[in-house]
């Protein structure tokens, strides 16, 4: 999977490395290579475009021209693109509940995609994990549908309710969840028929068996070889029933892969879990950060990634300080600071960037609530107010307080905090042992 793509990409890459000064024309050439080559993926034209579209922009912001290593720099910005245009960071958990609750899990999709040889796999990682799953043979319309899933939970231990001289899917569906909940069971996973093409008797099936159990996962299963076609498929599950999730089987067979790397995007739905092979261990949690290493072909993309990351970091520390040391320090880089704590998940971080600030900025500055409440009340001030908080009299306090949804005692909280806070650092930056640190920290010198 995703070979071609991959040599591709490692060729742009490798290209920009070598080069030590990038203009904006490499850039352009660049973007349009690895435009070139997922369309040659077969990924849906509308994706590469806003994927393209946006990559340009970050692309050829300061960001890359002016970085430490703009081959680095460009890497990571197609790698940030590829990560999103998958799903983001992070894996998409199941909607599992309580263990003293019937979690229902339907799987849907076209005819061969996958979704019987899914359920068995899903019901024996669930069980591995310390769940009793109880699996339900509503395909009525294949002759042998029931068997296959049969012989699959006898395989790995897994019950499956069935009624084999049943006509109405529906009610077999509803009978299971019955059983399942006599029974303890904690999921119940629902197989149901294959879809040839997008027959509206065979959708409303589907869509009667999924009001009727109200499924808390409704799971589309997508063969990773099928073309442009699983788009729109997708898209009409989506309309009609409703995903919840994406499962993309056949992850181990040879296809350009264009159609993963188009349905989060189209649908809008998380890709769950991925099939590589047709044992029950082939199923595994769908990561979008790993996916996109593995697509731009790199083996140390991540680390270099890191390293592109860390020089950036840098720079952007060594301006801070630059700005602290003038006394320009002011509420629009605070505002800033907030955001990259924000995003970064913890103040320790940013703390860790400049030594010695730990001691200096009080614990109150740490309160998370209070942060937020901050980032509401600069938010409320105009961009000269940031810049000078000196301008800020009682009439301007009580529009801030009003406009952030606080009061005016809580705006000059905010103000003084942030005076004194200011002092603390220009003190701290001036003196030439904590400079030292610092430089060293960032490897300036
Ligand atoms: N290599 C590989 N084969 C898979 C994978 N997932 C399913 N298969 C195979 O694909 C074929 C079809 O799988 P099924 O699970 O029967 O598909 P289905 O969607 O239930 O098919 P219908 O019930 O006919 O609609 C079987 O031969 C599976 O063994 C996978 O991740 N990798
Ligand atoms: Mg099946």
């Amino acid at each position: 999977m995703f070979d071609s793509l991959s040599g591709k990409f490692s060729q742009v890459i490798r290209t920009l490395q070598g080069k030590g000064k990038i203009s904006e024309k490499n850039i352009q050439d660049a973007v349009q290579e690895i435009q070139n080559a997922l369309l040659d993926a077969d990924v849906n034209l509308r994706v590469v475009r806003r994927f393209i579209n946006r990559t340009r922009e970050d692309a050829l912001g300061d960001k890359v021209l002016k970085s430490v290593d703009p081959g680095q720099q460009f890497t990571k910005i197609v790698y940030d693109r590829m990560v999103s245009l998958l799903g983001g960071e992070g894996e998409e958990k199941l909607a599992l509940k309580g263990p003293d609750t019937t979690t229902v899990i339907l799987m849907m999709g076209l005819q061969g995609s996958g979704k019987t040889t899914t359920s068995a796999k899903l019901a024996w990682r669930l069980q591995k994990e310390g769940r009793r799953p109880l699996m339900a043979a509503c395909d009525l319309i294949r002759p042998a549908a029931i068997t296959q899933l049969e012989v699959l939970g006898s395989q790995y231990g897994i019950p499956v309710y069935s009624e084999p001289d049943a006509k109405d899917p529906v009610k077999v569906a509803l009978s299971a969840l019955k059983a399942a909940k006599k029974d303890q069971r904690d999921v119940l996973i629902v197989d149901t028929s294959g879809r040839m093409h997008l027959d509206e008797e065979m959708m409303r099936e589907i869509q009667d068996i999924s009001r009727a159990i109200s499924p808390d996962e409704r799971l589309f299963v997508s063969d990773a070889m099928t073309g442009q076609n699983a788009v729109n498929i997708a898209r009409e599950f989506e309309e009609k029933v409703g995903i919840t999730g994406v499962v993309l089987t056949k992850f181990d067979s040879d296809t350009r892969g264009g159609v993963a790397l188009s349905l989060k995007e189209i649908v809008g739905r998380p890709i769950k879990f991925i099939g590589t092979g047709e044992k029950a261990e082939n199923l595994d949690v769908f990561y979008a950060d790993r996916m996109a290493s593995r697509i731009l072909g790199m083996g140390d993309v991540v680390s270099l990634v890191e390293k592109a990351q860390e020089a950036f970091d840098a720079e952007k520390a060594e301006k801070l300080q630059k700005k602290i040391r003038k006394n320009e320090f002011d509420l629009n880089d605070y505002l800033e600071q907030i955001d990259n704590m924000t995003r970064m998940g913890g103040i320790e971080k940013i703390l860790d960037m400049l030594p010695g600030a730990k001691g200096a900025i009080s614990e109150d500055a740490i309160d998370k609530k209070e942060m937020l409440r901050e980032k509401a009340i600069i938010q409320s001030m105009t961009l000269t107010e940031r810049e000078n908080i000196y301008i800020i009299g009682s009439a301007r306090k009580k529009r801030i307080a009003r406009g952030s949804g606080t009061s005016v005692g809580e705006v000059g909280h905010l103000l003084k905090k942030f005076e004194k806070m200011r002092l603390g650092m220009k003190k701290l930056a001036k003196n030439k042992k904590y400079q030292n640190a610092l430089m060293q920290q960032m490897g300036v010198n």
